[in-house]
């Protein structure tokens, strides 16, 4: 197979754009695909200061590399779990792509800065592990992009993750998360922007990217995951894919175009009530808002 664009011997093909690609030509196609999605959904603009949520793996490290190349004033923050057997490894990749390139790394220790890890956490809240991890992420990405002046915070989910989640999401008939499900969300309320860049690249592409572009990354993912649903749906999603190559696309983008717009008054009409956590001042519905009460019972 040859190089869609140069004709030298292709070293990935990318069945979804039916199409073969030399190690220089599909690094310039990974970086297209993001400026393309930023351009498209207008995530920031030159000059815009921007926070990836690094966690070493393949996305995140593929996401801060591209985003510099493009010329974006970009920094990188880590977030140390706690988790055993992971956390640790997972902040010695971050912190080497940062020492190779010179990026900046921005870290935060969990346990350290609200004294328990993600395991422990959710234990003594019973809450399941992922959803304490995805709830202190969330709060603790808003507070340090909010605390250090960043426009937006960016997040390394492609399209593999958003199709997965799209999928339960419509599996479910869950209409508020549906109204929510955008690679853009803008900033307001207390909130900093959030934004996907990766959406248009499948996970096979990110990896394929860090090992062509020289970049050492994480290859377990997370113990906590095993037996997560959004494998499942991974899974079927990939078998679709492999009978009919471009279906994740159309499947993602066919909802942003033509469907999302249906959820979005949904989602909006719970923006309305939001009041401020009486804690920590993070917007939120009720009085004190999940993170805060997740630190509470944690510490009971
Ligand atoms: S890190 Fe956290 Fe993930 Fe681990 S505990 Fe679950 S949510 S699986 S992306
Ligand atoms: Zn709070």
């Amino acid at each position: 197979m040859k190089c869609r664009r140069c004709r030298a011997p292709a070293v990935i093909d990318v069945r979804r754009h039916n199409a073969g690609f030399c190690r220089e030509c599909f690094l310039h196609h990974c970086r297209e695909q993001v400026r393309k999605a930023i351009e498209d959904f207008d995530m920031f603009q030159p000059g815009d200061r921007v926070l990836v949520a690094v966690s070493g793996g393949k996305d995140s490290l593929a996401l801060w590399d591209i985003l510099r190349d493009l010329g974006h004033d970009v920094d990188g923050l880590y977030l140390g779990l706690g988790i055993d057997g992971y956390s640790d490894e997972s902040g010695v990749f971050a912190r080497s792509y940062a020492d190779r390139t010179g990026a900046k790394l921005v870290e935060i220790d969990l346990p350290t800065a609200v004294g328990f890890d993600i395991p422990t956490g959710a234990r003594l809240a019973h809450r399941a592990p992922c959803s304490a991890c995805g709830l202190s992420k969330r709060h603790l990405f808003n507070q340090a992009a909010a605390d250090g002046g960043y426009d937006a915070v960016a997040t390394g989910h492609n399209l593999d993750d958003e199709a997965a989640v799209l999928f339960g999401n419509i599996l479910h008939w869950s209409t508020e998360y549906l109204g929510r499900q955008l690679p853009v969300l803008p900033a307001g309320n207390g909130f900093v922007r959030k934004v996907k860049p990766l959406v248009r690249l499948g996970e096979r592409e990110t990896a394929a990217y860090c090992v062509l572009a020289g970049i050492d990354y994480q290859v377990e993912e997370c113990p906590m995951a095993a037996g997560n649903r959004h494998l499942g749906y991974k899974d079927a999603l990939n078998a679709i894919e492999e009978q009919s190559p471009g279906s994740k696309h159309a499947f993602y983008f066919g909802f942003l175009e033509k469907a999302s717009p249906l959820f979005t008054p949904e989602a909006a009409s719970e923006q309305e009530h939001l009041q401020q956590c009486a804690r920590c001042g993070t917007p939120t519905t009720g009085e004190v808002c999940a993170f805060c009460r997740l630190v509470e019972r944690a510490h009971q």
